[in-house]
């Protein structure tokens, strides 16, 4: 028995309440070393007396290329718990582990009381809330720019012609909310229901994420009164608005930041930001070493975006009013905390709860491209972006750096992080307005951006899509990733579109039997390439069989793959199909 694997942790994603008064227990062991586990325990004051609830037996759930996950649900009918596990590994040894560590099996082990795991009382205001709305949602990111034209009065000087080139990073095309609102209907066509506006308020870039004014829309974007009509006709529409909260640093061209650069310390928001040395050095660069001669902290190495000292009171009421304004005056759903991983903790717990006494069940997503534990305990974000899941998607299937079972691993792994509720809402981003286009990074191989797309929407956890890659635009790093929307039809690929829209409502038709965090592969074996993947619910199962096989076979899942497949099971119904995948109701 390897009993160094062997690993558990209360009060975390390994012992969490799901539900009202429901518990979830996890447990690691080493991979393929464990062939049972049964929770033992009970009420703590019952336990005490040597009394013990019937056993629980664990099921393993999913494993990575190091461990093993076993699951079970839990119910306390006093709201608390003592437990511990009881272990037996393949070559029939038995332990018991709980709260001080391992013991041989034995009588005298288990009636110890203080040898096992506590959850001294299931708190209901202390548990992880799951927003279901947000785990029904199906989200498209805007790039505000370049989306749609839909007030040529608003356009910036010198704005080009819609389309007219390959954006440069300070191009214009006159893109604005009222362009938005022109094509919500297109976006409802699809099936969305959630929609990502990268920053709307006044800033000084084409990105707007240099803030110039928290309070104010952007000009090249309209108005206050464009955006109140823009969240109305959303939710007439049942689609959520989420905005982009730039709260890690400001533009340089903001009066804050103008004010320290001419008054040094003596100005009056001297300690806004990050000043380490006065006067704050100042040069348009964004030069590596000239940027290491800043005296101030920055974004990266970006000069005209100077860091907000987010632990200053004045600068915490300022945004924390910001925050709030946005949602009680224009009835927003969403935030999007841009540089999320950079900002204090301690910020962030006061931010959520103005969200969170401001409106209820708002969601609250970090910009954070790595494992987020931190910052998803339930009092700071509800998800992330979550780059770190579907790096190993796209890893496997369009940068061929990943095997497939170091695919499933990555992905298991990455569940294994977070409590489900948190599984079901993580914000699973193939592509943004900061990554190469979704097709461009696979070679423009439309088949195989299908098979991306379906194996990410079948993905515990809501997906977003990314403006246009489901008319099949292309585009490099930024800023090439932004191009101007194509609305000429006869230049969309209409059939990515329809096929797009299937999806979404696949999606959509079997969210609560995909979101479970539990997956249960079938073969993943790499000759043949192919990749089952099958959730069940309530006797209910969805497959989705993927061809990754070499390229020789060039995605489409040949003839036999697919018979034997078929012929083994009464399939009721291929519910999506394409040359490297199909999706079947069993
Ligand atoms: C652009 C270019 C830069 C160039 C700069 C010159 O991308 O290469 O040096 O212009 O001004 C915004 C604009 C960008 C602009 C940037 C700086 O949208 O066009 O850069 O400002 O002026 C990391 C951060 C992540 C951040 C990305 C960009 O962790 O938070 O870098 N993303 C947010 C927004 C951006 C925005 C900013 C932050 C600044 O989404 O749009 O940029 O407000 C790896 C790492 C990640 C890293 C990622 C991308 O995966 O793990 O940590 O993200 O690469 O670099
Ligand atoms: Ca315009």
């Amino acid at each position: 028995m390897n009993t160094a694997a062997i690993y558990h942790r209360p009060e975390s994603e390994f012992a969490y309440l799901y539900e009202k008064e429901t518990l979830h227990l996890r447990l690691r062991t080493a991979k393929s070393d464990i062939s049972s586990v049964q929770v033992v325990g009970g009420d703590p004051y019952l336990v005490e007396k040597g009394q013990r609830e019937t056993p629980i037996d664990m099921v393993k759930i999913l494993s990575t290329d190091l461990h093993d996950y076993w699951f079970a649900s839990v119910k306390a009918p006093f709201k608390r718990l003592s437990y511990g596990f009881v272990l037996t590994s393949e070559d029939h040894v038995q332990v018991f582990y709980g709260d001080q560590g391992l013991f041989p099996l034995s009588k005298n082990v288990l009636g110890s009381p203080n040898l096992y795991f506590r959850l001294p009382y299931f708190h209901e205001i202390d548990r992880f809330k799951a927003l279901k709305w947000a785990e029904e949602t199906v989200w498209y990111q805007i790039f505000p720019e370049r989306f749609a034209n839909g007030d040529k009065s608003n356009d910036p000087k010198g704005a080009l012609r819609w389309g007219s080139k390959v954006p440069g990073r300070q191009d214009y095309f006159g893109g604005d909310l009222q362009g938005v609102i022109d094509h919500l209907d297109y976006v409802k066509e699809l099936g969305i229901n959630g929609i990502y506006l990268c920053p709307i308020f006044k800033a000084y870039s084409n990105h707007k994420y240099d803030t110039i004014d928290y309070r104010k829309i952007d000009p090249d974007f309209g108005d206050e009164k464009v955006f109140k009509n823009l969240v109305e006709e959303c939710h007439k529409r049942g689609i959520k608005v989420m905005l982009d909260a730039v709260f890690n640093h400001m533009g340089d061209q903001s009066p804050q930041w103008q004010d320290v650069l001419a008054k040094g310390k003596d100005s009056k928001y001297a300690e806004w930001f990050h000043v380490n040395a006065f006067p704050a050095s100042y040069k348009e660069s964004n030069d590596f070493e000239e940027a290491h001669q800043l005296t101030y902290d920055t974004f990266a190495f970006t000069p005209h975006m100077p860091k907000l000292n987010t632990a200053n009171p004045e600068v915490q009421e300022y945004l924390l009013d910001t925050a709030k304004y946005w949602i009680e005056n224009f009835d927003i759903d969403a935030w999007r905390l841009d540089v999320a991983n950079e900002v204090d903790h301690a910020f962030w717990k006061k931010f959520r709860k103005v969200c969170d006494e401001t409106k209820k069940d708002f969601y609250i997503l970090g910009e954070i491209w790595h494992s987020a534990q931190k910052w998803l305990e339930g009092d700071e974000s509800h998800a992330v972006m979550n780059y770190a899941y579907t790096d190993a998607i796209m890893g496997y299937f369009v940068k061929k750096q990943l095997s497939l079972k170091e695919m499933v691993s990555a992905i298991n792994q990455q569940l294994m992080l977070y409590r489900d509720q948190t599984n079901q809402v993580q914000f699973n981003v193939l592509d943004s307005h900061d990554t190469p286009r979704l097709l461009t990074q696979a070679q423009e191989d439309k088949e195989l951006m299908k098979q991306v797309l379906v194996f990410t929407y079948l993905q515990p956890g809501v997906p977003c899509l990314y403006y246009g890659d489901e008319i099949g635009m292309t585009g490099g790093a930024d800023p090439l990733c932004r191009k101007c929307m194509v609305w000429k039809e006869d230049e969309q690929d209409q059939e990515l579109f329809q096929f797009v829209k299937k999806l979404i409502a696949l999606r959509k038709t079997w969210q609560k039997m995909i979101s479970q965090a539990r997956m249960d592969w079938q073969e993943t074996n790499e000759e043949n390439g192919l990749l089952i993947l099958e959730r069940k619910l309530n006797g209910e199962t969805l497959q989705a069989i993927f061809n990754t096989g070499k390229q020789e076979m060039n995605l489409a899942i040949t003839g036999e793959i697919l018979f034997s497949h078929l012929s083994q099971q009464k399939v009721e119904r291929i519910t999506l199909q394409a040359k490297g995948f199909l999706v079947l109701k069993i």
